[in-house]
């Protein structure tokens, strides 16, 4: 530790910590403490002042999960899942929040997490085969490995709509909500956007609002929520079981015990086939997509599941018209299906105006409001629901430069290229949390961050016990999983429609299906890849690098070269 101290005071750069993490969401959060487990040092810098990722940026009002509390929550630790009491079915942001700070502290990890610390820029140096990262602070830190825990959905989407920032009054975006509450009483509100955030949000300001107008450009599936508490004993019974829940889960597509009926929509007789929609509806919540196995890769069973679904809206609204404009004719899932709480029966409220912006967009934003078609909407407090530039945003925003000063940008200018969504070649030792070809985004995000983790924990211990530090995916192994994630995504109805797991929110992104849409196959390769001495990695000694006072040594004095595992 005293070599790397005053090489630290030598180099103007922090030497001390093996694995940099950026992110202290869930992902950056167990990987620190799996890290530290198996003796590593690390440390994780995040540009928010505090921990949650999602969980701390989204705090508008409405935000919760829409997979079951119960299920969207570690499994690594028994005694957390355990100890941790859920009030509702699907938990609101402010408990979600709770319980990441909670992590944080029941693990003891703030001490190794430095807050509004923005990792601006990671550059591979050669001669250490080092990570060496540029934080918003000046600070240069230098590390063997660097994981990107940086979140799918951490970099909010504006959209550049004319005279935006002339808007007089307060404006929000719902992905970086303030920390403080924002009340809309007595308030003339806008909102632009009618996806997830939107379809939570809305239902909580018309309440508060005197006017809302909702600007709409595609209306979107929903399903009910039916949410509710969760009482002691109810929670007390699946924690009893939890280890065959989460067994099952791990069985699904999506890496969530919902029950999935393996039948065909298609071969199933209509009256039973409603029956099932209709079970499914009455439970609530994102198990409806298990209601038939072919609802997302047959394009008849999945007009089955819409049509049942536009019925139930039409139902809810009493305007015709509205009704009309409110029901989705895309395909049923392709984008994120929402789960609501009261969406549609906002819009039978009379301070609730839903403008269609799909034929016209809207044209300029202005002091007072927003013109759309030359007409204007006078409100005083504007709500962009507009999303975020998922997926590759917040690793697109650093300058991260690999083997030779190749930019990971320019890699990805015709979209992510990564094996197992993991590392991508010609980046040696950099890793990525749920990134693009993994399930991510399409699955239970828990169990996949903690999937993650576990795999990139063992790979750096195999590394170190080989003492091959450097590992590299191959440029083939990431060409065959890249082919073999569009394969698989063209096998579904996902690539027909506009969503952002195809970067078609962010004008100039390039246009690739970017998760992997099948968990447990997943899983089995990257089990496979780690059974097999990591297929499609290369792993290498570390260089012998000049160490200051004490001759030459291979790497630096890091647990990774010098711990006794090794
Ligand atoms: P994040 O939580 O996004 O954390 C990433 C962190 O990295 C952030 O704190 C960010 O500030 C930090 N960071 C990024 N770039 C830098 C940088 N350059 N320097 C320093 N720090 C940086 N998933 C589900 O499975 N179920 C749900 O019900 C669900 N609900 C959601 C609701 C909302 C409103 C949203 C937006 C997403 C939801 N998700 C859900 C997805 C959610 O993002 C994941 O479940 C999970 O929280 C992601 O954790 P993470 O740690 O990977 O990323
Ligand atoms: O973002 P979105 P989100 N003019 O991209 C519209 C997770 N999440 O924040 O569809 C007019 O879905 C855009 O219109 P269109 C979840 O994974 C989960 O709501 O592009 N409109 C769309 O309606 C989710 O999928 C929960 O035509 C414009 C909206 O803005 C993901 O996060 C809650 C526009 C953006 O919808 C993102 O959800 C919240 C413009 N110029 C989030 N630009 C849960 O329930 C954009 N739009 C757990």
């Amino acid at each position: 530790m005293k070599l790397s101290d005053s090489r630290f005071r030598h180099t103007g750069c922090d030497d001390r910590v093996d694995v940099a993490i950026v992110g202290a969401g869930f992902a950056g959060l167990y990987m620190l403490h799996r890290l530290r487990g198996l003796g590593f040092t690390a440390r994780v810098y995040e540009r928010a002042d505090g921990v949650g990722g999602t969980w701390h940026w989204n705090r508008y009002p409405g935000a919760r999960c829409d997979i079951e509390s119960m299920q969207y929550s570690f499994q690594f630790d028994t005694a957390l899942e355990q100890e941790w009491e859920w009030t509702e079915r699907y938990a609101a942001q402010p408990e979600i929040l709770r319980y990441a700070n909670h992590v944080a502290d029941r693990f003891d990890l703030r001490r190794d997490i430095r807050f509004r610390a923005p990792v601006l820029a990671a550059t591979w140096e050669e001669t250490t085969a080092r990570w060496v990262l540029r934080i918003g602070s000046g600070e240069r830190v230098r590390a063997r490995y660097c994981v990107m825990a940086t979140g799918c959905l951490s970099i909010p989407n504006t959209p550049r709509i004319e005279g935006l920032e002339s808007f007089a009054g307060p404006r929000y975006h719902t992905g970086e909500w303030p920390h403080d509450p924002v009340d809309f009483s007595g308030r003339r509100v806008g909102v632009v956007g009618t996806g997830s955030s939107a379809i939570q949000a809305i239902p909580i300001i018309a309440e508060q609002a005197k006017r809302l107008y909702v600007f709409q450009r595609t209306p979107n599936y929903a399903v009910p929520a039916h949410n509710r508490p969760l009482g002691r004993a109810e929670q007390a019974e699946v924690k009893k079981h939890y280890p065959e829940m989460r067994a099952r889960a791990k069985k699904t597509r999506n890496g969530v015990d919902h029950s999935p009926n393996p039948a065909s929509a298609v071969e199933t007789a209509e009256e039973e086939r409603i029956a099932e929609f209709e079970s499914r509806w009455s439970t609530g919540g994102l198990g409806f997509l298990g209601a038939f196995s072919d609802l997302l890769v047959d394009h008849e069973a999945n007009a089955m599941a819409a049509e049942f679904v536009r019925s139930k809206i039409r139902r809810k609204v009493e305007d015709p018209e509205v009704a009309r404009l409110l029901t989705p004719r895309s395909t049923f899932g392709c984008k994120r299906l929402c789960v609501d709480i009261d969406y549609f029966e906002t819009f039978n409220r009379p301070n609730v105006t839903l403008v269609d912006v799909s034929r016209s967009p809207i044209e300029r934003i202005v002091p007072g409001g927003l013109v759309v078609d030359g007409d204007v909407y006078a409100f005083d407090t504007l709500v962009l629901a507009t999303g975020f530039d998922a997926m590759t945003g917040a690793l697109a925003r650093i300058d991260i430069r690999g083997r030779g000063g190749i930019a990971l940008k320019d890699k990805w200018r015709d979209g992510p290229r990564m094996y197992l969504g993991l590392a991508s070649a010609g980046f040696p030792n950099l890793f990525a949390i749920t990134g693009p070809g993994s399930p991510s985004v399409l699955s239970n995000m828990l169990p996949s961050i903690e999937q993650h983790v576990d795999w990139i924990a063992d790979l750096l211990d195999y590394a170190r016990k080989h003492r091959r530090p450097i590992v590299e995916a191959t440029a083939e192994a990431e060409d065959d999983w890249v082919a073999h994630v569009n394969d698989v995504a063209n096998r579904t109805v996902f690539p027909s429609c506009n969503s952002w797991y195809l970067g078609a929110n962010v004008p100039g992104k390039p246009r690739v299906f970017m998760p992997y849409p099948r968990m447990p196959a997943y899983v089995r390769k990257c089990d496979r890849v780690a059974a097999r001495g990591y297929e499609g990695f290369e792993l290498n000694e570390a260089p012998v690098v000049p160490s200051p006072g004490s001759g030459l040594v291979r790497g630096l004095p890091h647990a990774i070269e010098g711990s006794p595992a090794a």
